[in-house]
């Protein structure tokens, strides 16, 4: 089986303090952070923008500090997001692209968030698609939702988009597509021939969905941005030890880790 890529999502948008007192915020805890989940495993790290009180922000400035400081560390992939956080407009998500980043997310519907909603208008999407591709940006593709993986199919037969694709499946989000086995099951019985994929299990759903992706040949994304515990009632100490358990788990099944390199490679990038 192919190598595991393992994604660390390092502080999303979302997660406070309060409830993950060891979230990394500035871009030197964020670099600092993937640092050590690139030790323990990791080839991609996620990451969000915050400024220093953690207010979410695509600002280009804190992702240039973010990314020149994680590339001073190590050779991980850096992965921006251009979800931002929800009510964000489109040219702000769109900001840290312009860095030409390795990689980058497009999140291929609007969806309930929580009490929120998260919306990608199509004519959006559009446009960081073709923006990502001019500035040859690699693409990850959120999937939250079954319309979703349905659009990334119709996208590439309407040449839109192109192969080879790597896809996320973002499972357990409330309002999006549940983080159950089925669930995963059924996105990934939709994913176009020849794609890679990981998963992204939120909350509780995280360490089972990981699980079936070593299983599967999937990838797998950990970290504060989708779960802050360990297990039920205790936190986890970091994100790098959220990747060390995936790691361990895959070793157990004989299912070695990518490096960066490797992953590259694996995901159709350039060295
Ligand atoms: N913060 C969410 C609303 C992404 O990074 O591309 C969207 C998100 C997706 O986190
Ligand atoms: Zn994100």
């Amino acid at each position: 089986m192919e190598k595991l890529i393992i994604t660390a999502a390092l502080t999303g948008a979302e997660v406070t303090r309060e409830q993950q007192p060891n979230l990394p915020i500035t871009p030197d805890e964020i670099a600092d952070a993937a640092f050590e989940c690139a030790k323990a495993g990791a080839s991609i790290v996620h990451v969000h923008g915050r400024y220093d009180d953690g207010t979410p922000t695509q600002d280009k400035e804190v992702y240039r500090q973010i990314i020149n400081k994680v590339r001073e560390r190590c050779d991980v992939i850096v992965q921006v997001s251009t979800g931002g956080a929800v009510g964000m407009t489109a040219q702000e998500r769109l900001a840290p692209v312009t860095l030409k980043p390795e990689m980058a997310t497009l999140s291929m519907g609007s969806v309930n968030f929580g009490n929120d909603v998260f919306m990608n208008h199509p004519d959006d999407m559009d446009i960081f698609a073709t923006t990502m591709k001019d500035l040859g940006v690699k693409i990850e593709y959120e999937v939250f939702d079954t319309g979703m993986i349905t659009t990334v199919n119709r996208w590439l037969k309407k040449g839109l988009i192109t192969a080879p694709l790597h896809v996320d499946f973002v499972l357990g989000i409330p309002g999006a597509m549940a983080g159950t086995p089925e669930a995963l099951m059924y996105m990934r019985s939709q994913l176009p021939a020849e794609a890679s994929w990981t998963v992204a299990g939120i909350g509780a759903a995280q360490l089972p969905l990981a699980t079936m992706a070593i299983i599967l040949g999937g990838h797998v994304r950990v970290g504060f941005e989708d779960n802050v515990y360990y297990r039920k009632g205790e936190l986890a100490t970091s994100n790098a030890q959220l990747v060390e358990r995936v790691v361990r788990i895959s070793r157990e099944h004989d299912r070695a880790v990518a490096t960066p390199d490797e992953a590259r490679k694996i995901l159709g990038m350039p060295a």
